[in-house]
C-alpha cells in the first residue's frame, strides 16, 4: 500500500459509496468496482457520427464518458437520446465537461436551458470556483433536483495554470461546504482535507492530463502515467483523450489505459502486491 495521506485512498470505491450523499457519486463508485474500471475517456471529436461510434465501442472499458458538447459541428438532440442509451447499455456516467465559469443566475440558466440544455442529460459537469460560492449555489437550484453531481476544478493539467496553492485550497473549502452537491474535483493530487481548516471528507478526484507515450502537446498540456495519476497522487479516475481516440485501435488503448488505472488502484488499496 501506498503511504496514504488521505484515509479515503486506501479504501475500495464501492466502501466509499458509503461516504457519499449524493446519488450520483454512489452510482459512480459502485460501478467501478463492478467495472474495474477508473477510466474515463475525453471523446473530444468534432462529429457525431464518431462521438457515438466511440461511446458505444469503448463503454465497455469505461466509468465515465466525457464530453465537450459544444464542439460537435453537426449536434441534433437526437445525439443526446443516443447517449443516453449507450450510457444505459453500457453502464457509465456522461461527464459533460462545460467548465462553468460565471456568476450563479447565468450558469443557472446555461445549465438549464440553450442548445444542449445540458442538465437533463449530464450525470456530471464541473465548474471554475472563480466567482465564489455563486457559482455552485446557482448550479445546484438547476442539478441538485435532478439529482445531478458537480466537480470543482482545484487544479489544472496545463503549463502556467492560475489554479494552485491557496486557490485550490479554497475550492476545496468551496467543495466541503457544499458537498452535497460538488462530489469532487479535477485536480492532480488529492488534497488534504486538513489543509482547508475543515473536518476531512471523502471526495472522487478525476485527473485529465494522462498519457503513456508523450510528456505534453504544443499548447501547454502537461501528462503523466495512470500510475503517478492513481498511486502517487490518489487520484480516482483517469481522463484519457487523444492517448485513446486518437489512436489507430482505440479500443486496444483503452483496454490498455484500463488496465494500467485499474492495477494501480488494487495497488493503491492493498489488493494486489506492487510486485504484480
Ligand atoms: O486541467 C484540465 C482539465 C480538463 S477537464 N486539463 C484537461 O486537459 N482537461 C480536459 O481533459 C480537456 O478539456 C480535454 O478534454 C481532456 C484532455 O485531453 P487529452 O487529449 O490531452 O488527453
Amino acid at each position: 500500500m501506498s503511504n496514504s495521506t488521505s484515509p479515503y485512498a486506501s479504501q475500495r470505491y464501492s466502501a466509499r459509496a458509503a461516504n457519499f450523499a449524493n446519488a450520483t457519486a454512489v452510482q459512480l463508485l459502485n460501478l467501478m468496482d463492478e467495472k474495474k474500471t477508473n477510466l474515463s475517456v475525453a471523446v473530444d471529436v468534432t462529429e457525431k457520427k464518431d462521438l457515438l461510434r466511440l461511446a458505444d465501442e469503448l463503454g465497455p472499458y469505461i466509468c465515465v464518458l466525457k464530453t465537450h458538447i459544444d464542439i460537435l459541428t453537426d449536434f441534433d438532440p437526437s445525439v443526446i437520446t443516443t447517449l443516453t442509451a449507450l450510457a444505459q447499455k453500457h453502464n457509465y456516467l456522461i461527464f459533460e465537461d462545460r467548465k462553468f465559469a460565471d456568476i450563479g443566475s447565468t450558469v443557472a440558466a446555461q445549465y438549464a436551458h440553450g442548445v444542449y440544455k445540458i442538465a437533463s442529460w449530464a450525470h456530471i459537469t464541473n465548474a471554475h470556483p472563480v466567482p465564489g460560492d455563486g457559482i455552485v449555489h446557482g448550479l445546484a437550484q438547476v442539478g441538485l433536483p435532478l439529482g445531478r453531481a458537480l466537480l470543482l476544478l482545484a487544479e489544472m493539467s496545463s503549463k502556467g495554470t492560475l489554479a494552485r496553492g491557496e486557490y485550490s485550497q479554497e475550492t476545496l473549502r468551496m467543495a466541503q461546504d457544499n458537498a452535497e452537491f460538488v462530489v469532487g474535483f479535477i485536480g492532480q493530487r488529492r488534497l488534504k482535507g486538513t489543509e482547508s481548516g475543515k473536518e476531512e471528507r471523502d471526495f472522487l478526484y478525476m485527473t485529465p492530463g494522462v498519457s503513456m507515450a508523450q510528456p505534453g502537446d504544443a499548447l501547454g498540456q502537461q501528462y503523466r502515467s495512470p500510475e503517478q495519476v492513481v498511486e502517487e497522487s490518489e487520484c480516482d479516475v483517469v481522463i484519457v483523450g487523444r492517448g485513446i481516440y486518437g489512436a489507430q485501435d482505440p479500443v486496444a488503448k483503452a483496454r490498455e489505459y484500463r488496465e494500467a488505472g485499474w492495477n494501480a488502484y488494487l495497488r493503491r488499496t492493498g489488493q494486489t502486491g506492487r510486485s504484480e
